[in-house]
C-alpha cells in the first residue's frame, strides 16, 4: 500500500572531479556504492544509489567529473552528465571550499543556471580548512542556485541536515523502485567498479586512466561467486606495471578486490584476473561500446 504522503525523486549530483560526488553518495546510503579515490576522474559511469526511509524513495545519481575531453571516452562521460541532470527532481552542484571558485566550478555554474529544477550547492570538506566565511563563497553563486550547505563527506559533518533539505525538495510521489533495492545496477557491475578501485589506489600517474575491467564470467553457486575479469592496457610497456615482480601487483588487485566484494555481497567471493593489450582502447568506439557507453 502506497501512502498519500510518500515523497519519492531524483537527485543529480554533479560537479568537478575529486571534489568529493561519489564519497558523499556512498556516505548518505551508509553503502559503498561508488568508488572513489585520490585521484581524479575516478567515477566513468553514471551510478544510482537507491536510499529508502519508511516515508521517502531518494534515487541519488552519481555522475563522473570530467576534463577536458581529450579522448572520446570523455566525451560520452560528460554526455552521460547532461543526461544525468535533464529529468531530474534536484541538482546537487558539487564544489569543495579549497580552490573555490575553480574555472570548472564557473563553467558548471554557467551551464545549470538555467534550469528548472532546485539547485542546492554542496560545499564539501569543511574538515580541511579552520574556519570561513560562508559569504565569500555564497557571492560566486548565481540565483538559480536555491539553497546553500557547507558539509564533509568525510567525517559526515552536517550531512543529516543536507538530507532533510534533500527530502524537502523531493516532489510527492510513488516510489520508482523496490523498497529493498540499494541500486538499479547488476552485480557485475560492482565487481568491475571495485576492481578499477583497486588499481586506482595501486597505481599512480596513467595506468588507472589506461585500464578498462571488463567482467567476462560472472558465475553465483550456493556457496560463493566466481569472476572472471580481463584487464585491458594500452600498451606493451603497461603489462609489466600491471603485472608486478612475480604477479605481485595482479595479485593484490585481486585480493583487495575479493575482500571488498565479499563483503559487499555477503558471500565469498573469488576471482580470477586477465591483463590484455588493447591498443588505444579510448579512442576506439567498439571498444567503448564493449564498456557500456552508448
Ligand atoms: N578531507 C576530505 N576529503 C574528502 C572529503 N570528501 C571526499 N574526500 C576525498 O576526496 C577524494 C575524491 O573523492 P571522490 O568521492 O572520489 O570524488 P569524486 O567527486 O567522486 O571524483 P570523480 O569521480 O573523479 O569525479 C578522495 O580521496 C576522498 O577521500 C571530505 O569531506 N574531506
Ligand atoms: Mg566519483
Amino acid at each position: 500500500m502506497i501512502k498519500a504522503d510518500f515523497k519519492s525523486g531524483f537527485v543529480a549530483i554533479i560537479g568537478k572531479p575529486n571534489t568529493g560526488k561519489s564519497t558523499l553518495m556512498n556516505r548518505i546510503l551508509g553503502e559503498k556504492l561508488s568508488i572513489t579515490s585520490a585521484k581524479p576522474q575516478t567515477t566513468r559511469y553514471a551510478v544510482k544509489g537507491i536510499w529508502n526511509s519508511p516515508q521517502h524513495q531518494i534515487i541519488f545519481i552519481d555522475t563522473p567529473g570530467y576534463l577536458k575531453p581529450r579522448y572520446e571516452m570523455q566525451e560520452k562521460m560528460s554526455r552521460i552528465i547532461s543526461d544525468s541532470f535533464k529529468d531530474v527532481d534536484l541538482l546537487i552542484f558539487m564544489t569543495q571550499i579549497p580552490g573555490f571558485p575553480s574555472d570548472y566550478d564557473s563553467e558548471v555554474l554557467d551551464m545549470i543556471k538555467h534550469l528548472r529544477c532546485p539547485i542546492l550547492a554542496v560545499f564539501n570538506k569543511v574538515d580541511l580548512v579552520q574556519e570561513y566565511d560562508p559569504a565569500q563563497f555564497l557571492k560566486h553563486l548565481p540565483s538559480a542556485v536555491t539553497e546553500s550547505i557547507f558539509v564533509s563527506a568525510r567525517t559526515g559533518a552536517n550531512i543529516e541536515h543536507l538530507l532533510e533539505r534533500i527530502r524537502h525538495f523531493i516532489p510527492y510521489h510513488d516510489p520508482y523502485y523496490d523498497e529493498d533495492q540499494l541500486s538499479d545496477l547488476p552485480l557485475r557491475f560492482f565487481a568491475r567498479e571495485v576492481i578499477r578501485e583497486a588499481i586506482f589506489h595501486q597505481f599512480e600517474d596513467e595506468i588507472p586512466y589506461a585500464t578498462a575491467v571488463l567482467i567476462e564470467r560472472f558465475q553465483e553457486t550456493p556457496h560463493k561467486v566466481v569472476i572472471d575479469a580481463m584487464i585491458w592496457i594500452e600498451r606493451q610497456s603497461q603489462k609489466p606495471i600491471i603485472i608486478g615482480k612475480g604477479g605481485a601487483n595482479l595479485k593484490r588487485i585481486r585480493e583487495y578486490s575479493e575482500l571488498q566484494l565479499t563483503e559487499f555481497m555477503q558471500i565469498p567471493v573469488e576471482i580470477h584476473l586477465f591483463v590484455k593489450i588493447n591498443e588505444n582502447w579510448r579512442k576506439k568506439g567498439t571498444a567503448l561500446k564493449e564498456l557500456g557507453f552508448n
